[in-house]
């Protein structure tokens, strides 16, 4: 095992990392740029080092610096987190020449699952299933009208280097065609600077459902269950949970069958996440991230699995220790992300200076927070700041501890996204859990939250009071206002 390991991260995922080395008895590396000299991650560390100014290129995504730390503080790995460089097989490749273990997968494996056609093409030959598609990318618009020809409208037009929504179009009926193959280019070539595209199927309701795999050095492979993240705005997650409402027993086995055989296709040697498209009572692959995620405490919570723990351990190339067999999943888990983003008001950025924060506790909540208490969220960096995770006997006792925990987490000085997840609690569909990925963009914009709780009584009149002396107060008790 390591003794020493940089985490080339920030904010509440440098946390977890640090306190998972913490726990392994393995001393950690924090790197902090100007916005983050009084940051939680550089005070938890072992060791800290400043890089840079707050401009990401400055700092956390500058490969030199983060070798020249490195070096200087005698780490012998990196750990990249997610976001920055995680999937930067240039930085992979630069981390191992500087003979340091990079704590992820085979900058092979992060090459090819960066490419959606080369994907496609690994995933076929191990018969993962998949909508159709084209087996390689196409020219022009032209190949929309004959795939539409064979497979019907609509078609999803995706740049083979996209992600996150990027380089992504829909063509719904030939009229449609041209703008959605230009885009699909165009986002290509501007986000990710490859303009070359390919076609699918597209589906028009599905869940987005995703399985934790980890595979060692020593081809030992093993799903840790689903997360269903379908709760996204714009292609952000916001809200995670496992097990999925949209799966039933045999769906759950035969998915993670084929995530098990996606990362064996792979030759892929870390912790990872393979994402499906479900509809129908079928799945169909989507892509594969070669990173840790924002959401695996959700898996975490359900296995009792440290999957951080388990990434370094495997990067250090220990065996699993662990097989399917021993996996198991008890309860449910829902993870809310916290962000410093003005959910009542059209999400818009709203980082500042947090002037109170109470984490809520008691059992089943965990928050995994870049805070310890007041303090500042950079204007620079992602809007994510805190999740809060819950865990209760079945998805009804995890909904009410959300709302309990919801109730209990205290905010001020920004708007945060907190009054959001009080009011999906109060809509229906959601609560069944009958939801798809198009849940919020059918149902925001007609939403009026209403006052979650009626505070009556000498408290609620003294709250009441306090409320309106208190300004940019993040209620975690929706008031009158609508998510539009
Ligand atoms: C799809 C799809 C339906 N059919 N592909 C959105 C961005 C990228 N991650 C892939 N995405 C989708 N690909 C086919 N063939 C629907 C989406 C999609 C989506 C997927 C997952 C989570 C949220 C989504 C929101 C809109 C569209």
């Amino acid at each position: 095992m390591f003794e020493k390991v940089l985490v080339a991260n920030r904010g509440e995922i440098a946390v977890r990392i640090i306190r998972a080395l913490r726990e392994m008895g393995v001393k950690s590396v924090a790197v902090y740029s100007d916005a983050d000299r009084e940051s939680f991650h550089a005070r938890l560390a072992d060791e800290a080092y400043h890089i840079g100014p707050a401009l990401a290129t400055e700092s956390y995504l500058n490969i030199e610096k983060l070798i020249e730390v490195a070096e200087r503080s005698g780490a012998e790995a990196v750990h990249p987190g997610y976001g920055f460089l995680a999937e930067s097989a240039p930085f992979a490749r630069t981390v191992r020449e500087a003979g340091l273990v990079w704590i992820g997968p085979r900058p092979e494996a992060m090459e090819a699952m960066g490419s959606k056609v080369e994907s496609r093409r690994i995933m076929a030959k191990a018969e993962v299933p998949m909508t159709p598609g084209t087996e390689d990318t196409v020219e022009s618009a032209g190949a929309v009208f004959e795939f539409a020809g064979e497979h019907g409208y609509p078609v999803a037009v995706k740049a083979s280097s996209g992600g996150g929504g990027k380089g992504f179009a829909v063509a719904r009926d030939e009229a449609g065609a041209e703008e959605a193959f230009a885009r699909a280019r165009r986002e290509g070539e501007a986000y990710f600077g490859d303009g070359s595209v390919y076609l699918e199927k597209y589906l028009s309701s599905p869940r987005h459902v995703e399985i934790q795999v980890v595979r060692d050095k020593h081809g030992n492979a093993v799903h840790l269950g689903e997360r269903d993240c379908s709760i996204q705005r714009r292609h952000q997650k916001l809200l995670e949970e496992c097990p999925s409402p949209g799966l039933d027993p045999a769906m759950r086995e035969e998915m993670g069958r084929a995530a098990v055989e996606a990362a064996e296709a792979v030759g892929y040697d870390n912790v990872g996440t393979v994402e499906f498209l479900v509809q129908d009572d079928e799945f169909y692959f989507l892509e594969m991230n070669t990173r840790v995620q924002v959401e695996h405490p959700v898996t975490e919570e359900v296995t009792g699995i440290d999957v951080v723990q388990t990434g370094i351990r495997v990067a250090a190339g220990e065996e699993l220790p662990f097989s399917q067999e021993d996996v198991s999943w008890r309860g449910h888990a829902i993870e809310v992300r916290v962000n410093a983003e003005d959910a009542a008001n059209d999400f818009v950025p709203n980082p500042g200076n947090i002037t109170v924060y109470e984490e809520p506790g008691g059992p089943g909540v965990r928050v995994d927070s870049s805070l310890r208490e007041p303090g500042e969220v950079p204007e620079y960096y992602d809007p994510l700041f805190a999740k809060l995770i819950v865990r209760g006997a079945d998805r009804g006792d995890a909904l009410r501890r959300l709302g309990r925990a919801l109730g209990e987490f205290r905010i001020e000085g920004i708007a945060t996204t907190l009054p959001f997840f009080e009011a999906l609690l109060d809509d229906e569909v959601f609560v069944k859990g009958s939801y798809t990925t198009g849940f919020i963009a059918e149902r925001l914009g007609g939403w009026r939250s209403r006052r979650t709780r009626q505070v009556t009584g000498p408290a609620g009149r003294r709250r009441r009071q306090r409320r309106s002396r208190t300004r940019g107060r993040s209620r975690s008790r929706s008031t009158a206002s609508s998510f539009g």
